[in-house]
């Protein structure tokens, strides 16, 4: 199994990389919101469109297209509209996430948030809006890739489940419940796993199904998902300590929002090694499975790398 990607130990074609997948995502995603805006009220689609294409890194529908050729799937036209399922509920959990009754946030992408353009409740039914899109999305773009009725029901389930209580919500709950409180470790991570790692983890699972990848592959992606979700999120917490407004393009930040992290915690030194670390056990996750997937690990140690 291999992907497209020639060689992991060099920085200089990552970013040829993340720009072409980039300009294979942003079309997939403009065909779901143009059927969208026609299917909503024009206010609801006019905040879906800012919500959603408004810049970002593309990093779930990314990943999901890059495990779905490292388990070796070759219908590269049809992966990305069931790797822009991923992106749908991501913009959701950003609109929802930045409302008054949330973080309360102005800024994001460089931009203003989308209540703040669209206003609070045309934001919150445009992000719920989103949830079924992305569910019907990830099935019928399964059944595009012939994945049979019960791929199209895992790959549903698996993406559900990352985004409902188990995972994304049930972290974000965790997430507004733990402001103002000191989290430890074990705190931390549990939330980090569900907040962040889950949706990213089911990116490279949903690849792998896509692809009709073996259990061992797609074990092995889910691991490798779990590892880079935590170094995420760590990566966050290190930039957002360090980093301006400006850089990272959002507002208000963890100390603003008296919220635990890893750096503070640790500090930058013993932060940025333990992401490093979780890099090094997605990369052994790989290798356990005999995934040569130069991609895959040059995108391990992007998630870490990035300046935003
Ligand atoms: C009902 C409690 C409840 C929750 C609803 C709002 C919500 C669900 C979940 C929020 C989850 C959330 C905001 C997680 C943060 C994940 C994160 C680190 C986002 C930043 O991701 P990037 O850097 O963003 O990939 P870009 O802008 O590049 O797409």
């Amino acid at each position: 199994m291999s992907d497209v990607v020639p060689s992991s130990d060099s920085s200089a074609y990552l970013p040829a990389y993340l720009a072409a997948e980039r300009l294979r995502v942003e079309p997939a995603l403009e065909r779901v919101v143009s059927q969208l805006e026609a299917e909503l009220e024009a206010d609801i689609g006019a905040a879906v469109r800012h919500g959603v294409m408004g810049g970002g890194k593309r990093l779930r529908p990314i990943l999901c297209a890059t495990a779905y050729r490292a388990s070796g799937g070759t219908a590269d036209g049809l992966i990305y509209p069931l790797a822009v399922s991923l992106e749908l509920i991501h913009a959701y959990s950003l609109m929802h996430d930045d409302l008054p009754c949330m973080d309360d946030a102005e800024l994001r992408r460089g931009r203003p948030t989308t209540h703040v353009d669209h206003g609070e409740d045309v934001t919150a039914r445009a992000g719920a809006a989103l949830i079924p899109a992305a569910a019907l999305q990830a099935l019928s773009s399964a059944a595009e890739l012939e994945c049979g009725p019960e791929g199209g029901v895992d790959i549903a389930r698996e993406l559900m489940e990352a985004a409902g209580a188990g995972g994304m919500v049930g972290g974000q709950w965790l997430d507004l419940k733990g402001e103002g409180e000191a989290l430890g470790l074990d705190g931390l991570n549990g939330l980090y796993e569900r907040k962040t790692g889950a949706l990213l983890m089911s990116a490279l699972v949903v690849g792998g199904l896509g692809a009709g990848a073996t259990d061992d592959v797609v074990e092995a992606l889910r691991r490798y998902g779990g590892s880079i979700g935590l170094a995420f999120q760590i990566a966050d917490d290190l930039l957002d300590a360090t980093q301006s407004v400006e850089t990272l393009g959002k507002r208000p930040s963890d100390v603003e929002l008296a919220k635990s992290t890893y750096v503070g915690l640790y500090g930058l030194k013993e932060a940025r090694d333990r992401a490093r670390a979780h890099v090094d056990d997605a990369l052994a996750s790989l290798s356990s499975a005999g995934i040569d997937a130069p991609a895959l690990k040059a995108l391990a140690l992007f998630v870490v790398e990035r300046d935003n």
